[in-house]
């Protein structure tokens, strides 16, 4: 890596009382004085094993156009399957740091990879935490180089095998098109379109899942960082299961707040290209993370994105005289590249 990755300095910073200044954040943005203390807020839950469609795609809509971010209970996942989900990332972030780096993002390979920070961030400052991106949908976009394993097998105590990482993504991957595929129907159907209308307009049977892995280690001054800055997702959708540690945080009535986690649900985000695509109707939601001074906090966000060369506008049908297009149709991956490098759309 380019930089050092944020949990090798944690581990040298164990018993500080402070952090170095590129983590600390300005006073508007430091959680401690940002935050409306003592509130959870309780964002829609949504089950999506009720039985009752017709109620199922009301909830979705209204959750969407109102807070774009939810969370699905009964969505069909087993808790087995998350478990070793998780187990597998968390092996891989226990490697040793030379370990992980042998899958370290290089200038030319794009997202994938082993990494610590993806956004510009303005005066250089920087994210605790540190993350390790790759493609698990669909087989065309998957690149092996890039998946967690132990990849020289030289640390026999973490014998992390591609097989048993690949199994446990696979398995994951596999009910998660199944929550996605309802979801975007939900969606498609609250815009007054045809079921699989949404879903084509984000790429149909090409849309790239890209699960990332957030590994945010515990921090000294919680108070003064952050783990991801405040911004909304580029992708359509987001599907994310976080550990059992509390960090998720949403804007809203100009105040951010602490998101509740119900346990074993997934957390919902609309994107960018939702909102998009929508003519503002459904809203990308605006959020960040914090850190924790004891626990290590990970999450495990698969975004759902168009292919890069997919033009993302708003839907032809949900615009007219009345209701104009509030946004430019751009290729996906051009909307990408003015995101990360912070320049208008
Ligand atoms: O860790 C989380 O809960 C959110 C992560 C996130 O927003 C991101 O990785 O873009």
């Amino acid at each position: 890596m380019d930089v050092e990755g944020v949990q090798f300095i944690a581990s040298s910073s164990k018993h500080a009382d402070t952090i170095p200044p590129e983590f600390i954040r300005s006073s508007s943005e430091q959680p401690a004085a940002s935050t409306l203390h003592g509130v959870r807020l309780e964002v829609p839950v949504i089950d999506l094993g009720c039985g009752d469609d017709e109620k199922m795609r009301r909830l979705v809509s209204e959750a969407s156009s109102d807070w774009g971010l939810f969370q699905v209970v009964n969505h069909g996942i087993p808790d087995e399957v998350i478990a070793k989900l998780q187990e597998v990332g968390k092996q891989f972030f226990e490697l040793p740091k030379e370990e992980k780096e042998l899958i370290a993002k290089t200038p030319n390979s794009g997202i994938e990879g082993y990494g610590t920070s993806l956004q510009k961030e303005i005066e250089g400052k920087r994210g605790w935490v540190d993350h390790l991106f790759h493609n698990v949908w669909p087989p065309a976009a998957i690149n092996y180089n890039f998946w967690p394993k132990n990849p020289s097998y030289r640390s026999l105590s973490l014998s992390l095998s591609l097989s048993v990482c690949v199994e446990a993504n696979e398995e994951y991957t596999k009910r998660l098109l199944e929550v996605s595929d309802k979801l975007m129907k939900c969606l498609s159907l609250g815009l007054g379109l045809e079921e699989q209308e949404l879903k084509v307009a984000i790429g149909g049977e090409d849309t790239i899942f890209l699960m990332k892995i957030n590994y945010y280690p515990p921090c000294p001054r919680p108070d003064l960082a952050l783990g991801v800055v405040a911004h909304t997702d580029m992708s359509a959708l987001t599907v994310l299961v976080p550990n059992e540690v509390q960090g998720l945080q949403v804007f809203r009535d100009d105040h951010w707040y602490d998101v509740k986690y119900i346990p074993n649900a997934l957390i919902i985000h609309i994107g960018d290209q939702i909102e998009i695509l929508s003519n503002g109707k459904y809203k990308a939601v605006y959020h960040r993370t914090t850190v924790n001074k004891e626990s290590t906090r990970m999450s495990w966000p698969v975004f759902l994105e168009p292919p890069p060369e997919l033009e993302i506008g708003p839907i032809s049908k949900l615009v007219n005289e009345e209701n104009p297009a509030k946004y430019k149709t751009k290729k996906y991956k051009d909307y990408g590249y003015c995101k990360l490098n912070k320049i208008p759309q």
